[in-house]
């Protein structure tokens, strides 16, 4: 049995101030862990003190993205390194964002994911069409070799700890979300590739997020699918009250 995993995506809408204050606020009211995992991913600033703050909770802290070097001249980036110097154990990686605006090339993410799986950090791997592979019928094509490029000379008990994020571009952020119905078939065709490549058991460990315009009312209806895992959540993760039903839904 998958366990459900949701993780707010906070992007770059949370101040330092505010995210200790929410971590604050949400731990006092988390569920146990037990039936669901949660996350909160934050911009770099704040994820010491975040995780200071979530010491003795189950409130899992995650960064944005992280570099694929282990070092160097890489002004304004973050190492694996630095990230578990702070306890930090999570990672979103290849989000759409960074793939458009910041040359996450699939490549990149490639090496990201490795970088990540050598520091003991589970990355959050984002894949996802854009709307005109949609329209042209080319979203599940797109979405695989996006998987096979992304999870290149990673063997089959390494992948077991990656968390696959499946994220229609055209669904993020502009409140139109995929059907339930769309977004498990499309779960089912990377699930059905991790089975292709890893073989049952890994294809079977492996938790696949659905992000993109998730929210309290619209979550459970996607947590009923057979193929997600849990949610990838972007402006529903950043009030409190939200975040909580987030994970009172999944439960
Ligand atoms: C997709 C998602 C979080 P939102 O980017 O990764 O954002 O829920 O705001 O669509």
């Amino acid at each position: 049995m998958r366990k459900p995993f949701i993780a707010g995506n906070w992007k770059m809408n949370v101040t330092d101030e505010e995210a200790l204050q929410f971590v604050t606020q949400v731990t006092e009211k988390l569920p146990s862990s037990d039936k669901v995992e949660y996350a909160l991913c934050a911009q770099a600033i704040s994820l010491k003190g975040m995780k200071e703050k979530a010491v003795g909770t189950d409130l899992q802290i995650g960064a944005q993205n992280l570099h694929e070097e282990e070092k160097g001249a890489f002004t304004g980036e973050i190492s694996a390194a630095a990230l578990t110097s702070i306890g930090v154990k999570l990672a979103i990686i290849g989000h759409s964002e960074r793939r458009e605006m910041f040359n996450d090339t699939d490549e990149r993410v490639n090496a990201k994911v490795k970088t990540a799986l050598n520091h003991g950090i589970t990355p959050i791997l984002c894949v996802g069409e854009l709307l005109e592979d949609r329209e042209s019928g080319s979203a599940d094509t797109v979405v695989k070799a996006q998987l096979e490029q992304a999870l290149a000379g990673i063997e089959s008990a390494r992948a077991a700890e990656v968390v696959v994020a499946y994220e229609p571009v055209w669904a993020i952020g502009t409140g139109k979300s995929s059907t339930p119905e769309d977004a498990e078939a499309m779960c089912k065709t990377i699930r059905e590739f991790l089975f292709d490549t890893y073989g049952p058991e890994t294809a079977n460990a492996i938790r696949i997020q659905y992000g993109g315009s998730v929210k309290p009312e619209n979550i459970a209806s996607y947590m009923a699918q057979d193929n997600i895992d849990g949610a990838l959540v972007g402006g529903a993760s950043i009030d409190v009250d939200s975040y909580l039903a987030l994970i009172e839904e999944t439960v």
